[in-house]
C-alpha cells in the first residue's frame, strides 16, 4: 500500500504551513517545489521540516552533472530528505544527484514520464522506459511515474524491479488513487487536498490506501 505525499504546491506561506501541519497526521510526506520555495524562499524547507515528515524537494533538476551535484547539495542543506530529477540530461546527471543524495543520506527520485497530457509528446516511444533503466543503473531510489496512466505504471515497473514508484496526477488531474494503489510506492496529491474545502477531511479520505493506516 502506498504512502500518500501531499503536493505542497501553495504560495502563500503562511497557508502552506497550515495546511501542512493540519493534514501531517494523514500523510506520508510532504513534497515541495518551484511555487512555494519561490514565494517563501529556501528556509520554508526548515520550516516544514519540523513535521517530522520526509520533504521532498520537487526541482526537477535537469542540468549538467556538475550544476545538479551544487543544486542538490543546497537542496539537502536546506533540509530536505529527498529529490526529484529529471533522467533525459542522460546518466551522467543522474549519477551526479544521486551523488548528492547519498552523501546526505537523502534520496533520488527520477521523473521517467510525466502525468499531464503532454507528457506523451516526448516521453513516448520506449524514451520512458530508457529512462527508467538508466536511473535504476545510476542508483536512484525511484521513479515518478504518471497516475494518470496507469497501463504505463504497469510497464514502467517491470524496468525498475523493487525500486519505489511515486506517482502523481491523481484527482485535479484526472488521475484515480484506488486505480494505482497497488502498482506504486506513493501517491502524490496537491489540489485534490490543499484546495478542498477541509484540506484534513480530504487528505484523511486516502487513509484506505496507505501502509500501515496509522490515521
Ligand atoms: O509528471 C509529473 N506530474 C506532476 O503532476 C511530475 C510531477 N512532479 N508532478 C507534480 O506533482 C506537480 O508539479 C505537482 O506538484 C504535483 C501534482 O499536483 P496536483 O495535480 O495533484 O495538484
Amino acid at each position: 500500500m502506498p504512502d500518500l505525499i501531499l503536493a505542497l504546491d501553495i504560495t502563500e506561506k503562511k497557508r502552506a504551513l497550515r495546511v501542512a501541519h493540519t493534514c501531517a497526521p494523514y500523510l506520508d510526506a510532504i513534497k515541495i517545489g518551484y511555487p512555494l520555495v519561490l514565494s517563501a524562499g529556501l528556509g520554508i524547507a526548515g520550516e516544514l521540516a519540523r513535521e517530522g515528515l520526509p520533504l521532498i524537494a520537487d526541482f526537477k533538476v535537469a542540468d549538467i552533472p556538475n550544476t545538479n551535484q551544487l543544486i542538490c547539495d543546497q537542496v539537502f542543506a536546506a533540509g530536505f530528505s529527498g529529490i526529484i530529477c529529471h533522467g533525459f540530461p542522460g546518466m551522467d546527471s543522474v549519477k551526479a544527484c544521486v551523488a548528492s543524495a547519498r552523501a546526505h543520506k537523502g534520496e533520488c527520485y527520477v521523473v521517467v514520464e510525466m502525468s499531464h497530457p503532454g507528457g506523451k509528446e516526448f516521453f513516448a516511444g520506449g524514451i520512458a522506459e530508457q529512462i527508467a533503466s538508466n536511473a535504476i543503473i545510476a542508483g536512484a531510489d525511484g521513479i515518478v511515474a504518471p497516475a494518470t496512466r496507469p497501463d504505463r505504471v504497469r510497464v514502467l515497473r517491470g524496468f525498475i524491479g523493487n525500486k519505489k514508484i511515486l506517482s502523481p496526477g491523481i484527482g485535479a488531474q484526472g488521475g484515480d488513487a484506488d486505480a494505482v494503489a497497488s502498482l506504486v510506492d506513493g501517491i502524490i496529491v496537491g489540489r485534490s487536498i490543499y484546495e478542498a474545502p477541509d484540506p484534513v477531511a480530504a487528505a484523511q479520505s486516502y487513509a484506505h490506501l496507505r501502509r500501515d493506516k496509522k490515521a
